[in-house]
């Protein structure tokens, strides 16, 4: 019977399950996956895009110089359906026709439930070495440097919703460390609206637009909101903050970014520190005010997106340094009387100091949207040796949530396969199979203890760089849906910020909530939250209550006392003015050297200068003498003056600070009947002049001028003398002062707060 079967190379019968003859005990020695068996291959290795696999990154995509189907057969027209006659009727023969319209039809997912708006960039961080006191990660080692790709987004809106919407901002970090993928997956705001993720389902609700009208986008002032956190008052905290500057950055390069719960690093000998991760901008934390933001959202939607993009493209490097406040890890988990697993609680920096662990720095810009920003999957379990969580309750349902909804978002359980998902160390994890499998996994024992693999893939114990989870106590306690006691206070904080900002700070938090709850509908929800500002100060409840026009209640507890943070006010500091956009103000007549040198200085001080004139095109008198004067205009010695702004494009939030060379005189296109903005233009000035610079003055912005200059000013209404405003002979020594003032971001002291004082 033996000699009638059929036998392979070797003689043996088939069937044989691996590609190796099993022993007897079970393998202990570590070694790599079997090769395939004999009789057994995979697909050639090309790439998706039928490429061999060895091509340089930028062709995996695409390739060759003709049009293709999806599957490499060229194509001789794109432009037409396949018909009978040119007059039709279409044929349903048309394969070409059907695979184009049919993978346009699914070229949507699903976007993020929260964060949907957001905006990415490649980078790389340098660890300084101080974190691998307290922790063995292998990228917090000296000098150790890391891929990363970092995304930042905004909460409530969709995907095509604005940028400069009051909200908080996600910040969330992909580093591809040599012992796998670390997440760290962070906000704007150092403390987050509830305090156990089982709230996360209601805040977001409350947050998002009204189900029934799907309004309003991407805001939180409208009733569900305030009706939600004005009753469920761990969220005051967070709101607070998302009420004050915070909310509106400038640009994500100035934003602060935390990780919020407490985690817990481990050092090689298991010891471990429970830590708080902070991200500090080079920049400096500058914020818009309110009115801008406003301006911003329909001159700009994508005014946070562009910026990024550009200072990346223009080599203007956003950094931030990684730092952490370290607190022992005690089995209570609380410092100087904090809970450090209450995520609505912050631990001032004059207690703990945030120490510096590393530098990041963003220096590419996504090759494509759609396969990096909307694709990169973040999840908080995401974790490497060194680096382990806490009970924090919050954290904990984001362990299960972060996973659970990158697999309805990226359609299966295999988005770490997607290019920008994939881990840039080895992987061997015996997951098999699902929607969108990439990998051609060979061997026939995806399953552990196995001898027919040769006992691969084999366990990493700590000597090996396993992740080995720390045995942490657990305390002995009964079966409970309920918080601990330490979680109640949920007031002390709010006040401590409050009287932490400057009275700049604290006039916008009383415009902040003015405005929003003047947008809600009910009085009830209006009258319930202003009982909760009477809980936080009463200068800061009686103000929103004038505004309001509504009684202001008392505060039902005695005020506690609190010291305050001075760190957490973004204002009176210096910061570098590296990226910061000059707008130049020129019309017929200007001293065109001063304009060409004020711009140069501007280029030579990392900045960036924009032109705005009454047309577009180059100012040169030399281009209004025709194509020859254009032609010597752009060719000549120096390079073409050319206006990026036209008088009729250009509006002042895109600018840090406005310089006025000269006295502009309306533009030929300055009637209302043809640009709403210039209105009856009936002065020396373009009525679109007087506007930039009367919102930059009301904006606080530092603006400068000469040459009569001072007849736009006055005719602006702008008070000569005023603070931030200056007026020189020469352009050069006006603008020293100019960006001198743009280090402190803001004029803060153009209009000194009335009431926010306590
Ligand atoms: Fe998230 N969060 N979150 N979150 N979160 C998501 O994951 C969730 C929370 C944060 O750019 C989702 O991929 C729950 C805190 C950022 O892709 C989702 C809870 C903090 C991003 C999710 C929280 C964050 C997300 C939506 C309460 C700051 C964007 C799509 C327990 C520390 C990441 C996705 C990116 C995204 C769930 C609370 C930050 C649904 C359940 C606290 C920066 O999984």
């Amino acid at each position: 019977m033996e000699e009638s079967h059929p036998t392979n190379a070797s003689g043996a019968i088939p069937g044989r399950p691996g590609s190796e003859p099993p022993p007897v005990a079970e393998p202990t020695e570590p070694r790599g996956p079997l090769p395939p068996k004999q009789d057994q291959r995979g697909p050639e290795p090309f790439t998706p895009t039928g490429q061999p696999e060895d091509v340089p990154q930028e062709a995996l995509a695409q390739g060759g110089a003709y049009l293709t189907t999806a599957l490499g057969t060229r194509l001789p027209d794109s432009d037409h359906s396949l018909k009978a006659g040119p007059r039709g009727p279409v044929l349903l023969r048309d394969h070409h026709l059907r695979e184009k319209i049919t993978h346009f039809d699914h070229e949507r997912i699903p976007e993020r439930v929260v964060h949907a708006r957001g905006a990415a960039a490649h980078g790389i961080f340098r660890s300084y070495g101080t974190a691998a006191t307290v922790t063995k990660a292998a990228f917090l080692a000296e000098g150790a440097e890391t891929p990363v790709f970092v995304r930042f987004s905004t909460v409530l809106g969709s995907r095509g919703s604005a940028d400069t919407v009051r909200d908080t901002r996600g910040f969330a970090t992909k580093f591809y460390t040599s012992e796998g993928v670390f997440d760290l997956v962070g906000n704007n705001i150092p403390v987050f609206f509830i305090q156990d993720a089982i709230k996360f389902p209601d805040i977001i609700h409350a947050g998002k637009p009204h189900p029934d009208r799907e309004i309003p986008q991407a805001q939180s002032a409208h009733d569900t909101f305030w009706d939600f956190v004005s009753l469920h008052t761990e969220a005051t905290h967070h709101t607070l903050w998302n009420m004050s500057d915070r909310g509106i950055p400038r640009s994500f390069r100035t934003m602060e970014g935390f990780g919020v719960h407490t985690f817990r690093l481990v050092d090689a000998a298991g010891a471990t520190t429970l830590v708080k991760f902070h991200w500090k901008p080079k920049a400096g934390v500058h914020s818009l005010v309110w009115e801008e933001a406003q301006l911003i959202n329909g001159m700009d939607p994508d005014f946070h997106r562009r910026d990024l993009a550009d200072a990346i493209e223009a080599g203007a490097f956003p950094q931030w340094e990684l730092g952490i406040q370290a607190f022992p890890d005690t089995p209570e988990q609380m410092f100087e009387g904090i809970d450090l697993l209450d995520p609505t609680k912050i631990v001032p920096e004059e207690l703990a100091p945030v120490q510096p662990i590393g530098l990041l720095t963003l220096n590419a810009n996504p090759a494509n949207f759609f396969a990096e920003t909307e694709q990169v999957a973040f999840h908080v379990g995401h974790l490497v040796p060194g680096i382990d969580v806490t009970d924090d309750p919050l954290l904990a349902g984001r362990l299960f949530s972060y996973l659970d909804t990158q697999i309805t978002r990226l359609g299966g359980p295999n988005f770490t396969q997607l290019p920008i998902n994939r881990s840039h160390a080895v992987v061997n994890d015996m997951l098999r199979d699902g929607m969108h499998q990439t990998a051609v996994h060979s061997g026939a024992a995806p399953y552990k203890p196995n001898s027919l693999d040769g006992g691969c893939p084999f366990f990493a114990g700590q000597q090996e760089g396993g992740y080995v989870e720390v045995p942490v106590e657990v305390a002995s306690a009964p079966r409970v849906r309920e918080a601990p006691a330490t979680f109640a206070d949920h007031f002390s904080q709010p006040r401590l910020f409050w009287l932490s900002l400057s009275p700049v700070e604290r006039e916008h938090v009383i415009a902040a909530y003015t405005f929003e709850l003047g947008k809600v509908y009910e009085q009830a929800i209006k009258e319930r939250t202003l009982q909760v500002l009477a809980e936080i100060d009463p200068v800061l409840c009686e103000q929103v209550a004038a505004g309001l026009g509504l009684p202001a209640p008392k505060a039902a507890e005695p005020l506690p006392s609190v010291t305050p943070s001075p760190a957490l006010s973004q204002v009176g500091k210096v910061w570098p003015t590296t990226g910061r956009i000059i707008g130049i103000i020129t019309g017929e007549g200007a001293d065109l050297s001063t304009v060409r040198s004020v711009r140069q200085a501007i280029l030579d001080g990392g900045m960036v200068p924009l032109i705005i004139a009454p047309t577009g095109g180059p100012l040169d008198g030399a281009s209004r003498d025709g194509v020859r004067g254009v032609i010597d205009a752009l060719t000549g010695g120096d390079e073409p003056l050319v206006a990026q702004r036209t008088f009729a494009t250009a509006r002042s939030v895109e600018f840090d600070a406005l310089l006025v060379a000269g006295a502009p005189a309306p533009g030929a296109d300055a009637y209302g009947a043809r640009d709403a903005k210039a209105g009856d233009a009936g002065g020396a000035i373009d009525p679109r002049v007087l506007l930039m610079l009367a919102e930059a003055y009301r904006h606080g912005k530092p603006i400068g001028g000469w040459d009569g200059a001072m007849e736009a000013l006055a005719l602006a209404a702008i008070p000569t003398g005023a603070a931030g405003v200056l007026l020189g002979d020469r352009g050069d020594e006006v603008l020293t002062e100019i960006v001198r003032l743009l280090g402190q971001h803001r004029v803060w002291d153009r209009f000194p707060a009335a009431a926010a004082v306590s």
